[in-house]
């Protein structure tokens, strides 16, 4: 409190000294006669300089931030898209530092050259068609040309991935990354967000795991039998609200359970396969040299953005909705190390959306092996694939009752 009074008083104090300052001015001025408006040629001829040295600062200092952090950052692209897009960041840093360098130098280097010189009149020129021919139709081609080069990265960056890309699932939730490849027949099963569970915690369709879920839905903790029993029992007071929050409960898991019941009368057993292989994949993402990938995005929670800086690739992912994008890589983790002189280096996904209080840490490590490297890594891998992980809900937890599974 006492320092706030503090810097007030030296605020007003200040302004008082400021005033006064301008107020022995003016009186000096007078005296000298000539007025305050009038400029000393020699405060121009500062100015003027003062204008060139501020733009030797200026192209010197901007020069010297490109070098040392080049504008693209974080080394060479390791991905075919990547290349592509720096290509395109190079044309325009080209066009744009161009023009800086050309419309800066003039700026300043006419303040210094057209001072005011005492007898000098400035020329009266208000208008040149050719000259507003030009820079009109200059600029209107430059700009076509950068968003023709635009249009054309953007869609080979989006249009189909090749048939033979490695399908691989990017599942976000706060505040990890999941990844699931798509196993042999490189095809990604089936998800939907109601067979989520812990043991099935992207959601993937099988048969067993429609039959988990359904069981949980039943008999798991927070269960139908679970609710039902508690809102029965006589034994124990609920209070109102308690009562309504237990029956809006059991009102939705019905309804769930009523829909996971639809989902198995249509599910065919013949599409579990493609599920049942697929390999779920935490902390590190496993990527083969030379080889296209396609990434689909889900988010469990909010909207989060799978960011591969080295590889230029970003892609937002949002809850209920699919994304995708899709990327080569082209070189190993082992060979961007030497590339960069950086033993410890390695490539990251990271999340590029504040999503949460713990968002910094959002982020998986990338490594990129050579193909024969992956190939062993995936052969382990898919021993441990799904249907090998999944452990179905057999025994209820709950005994059954068969009345109450009547009414439900
Ligand atoms: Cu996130």
């Amino acid at each position: 409190m006492e320092s706030r009074l503090l810097i007030l008083v030296i605020i007003v104090i200040g302004a008082i000294a400021v005033a006064q300052l301008t107020r022995l001015y003016e009186l000096a001025s007078k005296m000298r006669k000539h007025g305050e408006h009038d400029i000393q040629d020699r405060d121009n001829y500062l100015n003027a300089r003062l204008m060139l040295v501020f733009n030797i600062f200026q192209f010197g200092a901007l020069i010297w931030l490109m070098l040392e952090y080049g504008w693209t950052g974080i080394g060479p692209a390791a991905s075919v898209e990547g290349e592509s897009t720096d290509w395109l960041l190079n044309v325009n840093f080209a066009i744009i530092l161009f023009v800086f360098f050309i419309t800066n130098f003039l700026l300043f280097f006419f303040a210094y050259k057209y001072v005011r010189k005492p007898g000098v009149k400035a020329t009266f020129f208000a208008h040149n068609n050719k000259l507003e021919l030009l820079w009109t139709s200059v600029p209107a081609v430059v700009l076509a040309v950068i968003i023709i080069l635009g249009l054309q990265s953007w869609n080979e960056l989006t249009s189909p991935s090749s048939k033979d890309a490695l399908r691989v699932e990017l599942y976000a939730q706060q505040f990890n990354w999941t990844a699931r490849y798509a196993g042999e027949d490189n095809v990604l099963g089936k998800t939907d967000y109601k067979l989520i569970l812990a043991s099935n915690e992207l959601g993937l369709v099988t048969s067993a795991t429609i039959d988990s879920s359904i069981h949980a839905m039943r008999f798991g903790n927070g269960g139908i039998v679970g609710l039902q029993k508690l809102l029965n029992n006589r034994d124990t007071v609920l209070t109102d609200s308690t009562l309504s929050v237990l029956r809006t409960n059991l009102g939705r898991k019905e309804r769930l359970l009523r829909l996971l019941n639809q989902m198995k009368a249509t599910h065919n057993a013949k599409n579990d396969a493609p599920a049942w292989n697929d390999v779920i994949q935490k902390d590190t993402l496993y990527l083969c040299k030379n080889k296209p990938y396609e990434f689909t995005f889900r988010s469990k929670d909010v909207i989060h953005s799978a960011y591969f800086p080295h590889f230029r690739q970003q892609m937002n992912t949002v809850p209920g909705y699919g994304t995708r994008l899709k990327f080569t890589p082209i070189y190993t983790t082992k060979e961007m190390r030497k590339l960069k002189n950086l033993s410890t280096f390695n490539y990251v996904l990271l999340c590029n959306k504040i999503c949460g209080g713990a968002h910094y840490g959002m982020k998986m490590m990338v490594v990129v092996l050579e193909e024969k490297e992956y190939v062993a890594w995936m052969k382990a891998k898919s021993s441990k694939n799904f249907k090998s992980s999944f452990a179905p809900a057999t025994q209820p937890a709950v005994p059954a009752d068969t009345t109450t599974n009547e009414m439900i």
